[in-house]
C-alpha cells in the first residue's frame, strides 16, 4: 500500500515511522509512505499556506492553491481514489473503517492546522474525512500517524503472527482479557491459577469470559454481536454478580 501525507509539519512523521512495526513495514516493502510538504506548492515567495478568514474573526484558514497543486502533483503516483481530510468534522476511525481503508491500493492524508482548511478543499478535494476522536488537537498529524498505523496492522505479512492480531482487543468487537507475566506473585498479588497450569482448553474458556466480564463492565455498548458460546459465559458473569447479593439476604 501507498500512503501520501500533506503536512506543514514533515517533520512530524520522521521518528514513527523509522521504528517499530512502520519502520519494519516500510523496510519489507509492504508500506511506502511518501511526507509532502504542502508549503512546497505555495505560489508566493513567503511560501504562504494559509490566510485570514473571509467574514472575518480570530485565527488564519489553510488555503486552497498549495493543497489543490500538492494533490495534482501526486496524480502519477497516487490513484487518487481516496482523499482523506483528517478532520474532527470526519466520520470516527473505527476498525471497521481501518479494514476498509487497508482494502486500498493507495491512500491520500490532508493534515489541517490553524483553525481550519478552505471549504472547498473538503468540499471538492477530499473524498472522505475522519475523525480520530472529540478533542482538540493543533492539527491532523497525529491524528494521520494513528491511521497510518492501525492501518498498517492489516495489512498481509505486515504482522508476521496473524494470531496476535485475530487475538487482539477488536479483532473481533470486543475487548481483550487481562494479562500477566512473571513473577507469579508480586507485592503479594497472584496471577491467577488457571494461567499456571497447563490446561489450554481452561486457559481459552477463561480468557474469552474475562474478556466478556471486562467488555461488560467498560465497554458494553461492544456486546451486541455475540453469539451462544459467549451468551452462556455472560449468563455465568451475572450469576456471579448476583451471588454475593443473594449471600447477604438470606
Ligand atoms: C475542534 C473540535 C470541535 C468539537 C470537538 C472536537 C474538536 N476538535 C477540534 C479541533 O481539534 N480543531 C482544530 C485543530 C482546527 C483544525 C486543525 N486541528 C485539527 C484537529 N486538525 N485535525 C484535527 C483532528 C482531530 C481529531 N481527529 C482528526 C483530526
Amino acid at each position: 500500500m501507498r500512503i501520501d501525507v500533506l503536512t506543514l509539519f514533515p517533520e512530524m512523521f520522521g521518528v514513527p515511522l523509522e521504528i517499530s512495526l512502520l519502520g519494519k513495514a516500510i523496510e519489507q516493502g509492504r508500506l511506502t509512505v511518501e511526507v509532502t510538504d504542502i508549503r512546497d506548492f505555495a505560489n508566493d515567495r513567503h511560501r504562504t499556506a494559509d490566510d485570514a478568514p473571509f467574514g472575518g474573526g480570530p485565527g488564519m484558514v489553510m488555503k486552497c492553491e498549495p493543497l489543490f497543486a500538492a494533490v495534482d502533483s501526486l496524480k502519477d503516483r497516487n490513484s487518487l481514489a481516496r482523499v482523506i481530510l483528517l478532520s474532527p468534522r470526519g466520520r470516527t476511525l473505527t476498525q471497521a473503517v481501518v479494514r476498509e481503508l487497508a482494502e486500498q491500493p493507495d491512500l491520500v492524508l490532508i493534515c489541517g492546522r490553524y483553525e481550519g482548511v478552505d471549504e472547498r478543499v473538503s468540499h471538492t478535494l477530499c473524498t472522505d474525512e475522519i475523525s480520530v476522536g472529540d478533542y482538540v488537537l493543533s492539527g491532523g498529524e497525529l491524528p494521520a500517524l494513528t491511521l497510518i498505523e492501525a492501518v498498517s496492522r492489516m495489512l498481509p505479512g505486515v504482522i508476521g503472527d496473524w494470531e496476535s492480531v485475530t487475538t487482539d482487543s477488536f479483532y473481533d468487537g470486543i475487548l481483550g482479557p487481562p494479562q500477566y507475566t512473571r513473577p507469579p506473585v508480586f507485592r503479594d498479588m497472584a496471577v491467577p491459577a488457571v494461567l499456571l497450569g497447563g490446561n489450554h482448553a481452561a486457559i481459552r474458556r477463561w480468557r474469552r469470559k474475562e474478556a466478556l466480564r471486562i467488555t461488560k463492565e467498560r465497554r458494553p455498548d461492544l456486546l451486541g454481536a455475540c453469539g451462544d458460546a459467549d451468551r452462556a459465559l455472560l449468563q455465568e458473569i451475572e450469576q456471579e454478580e448476583a451471588g454475593p447479593e443473594r449471600e447477604v439476604e438470606s
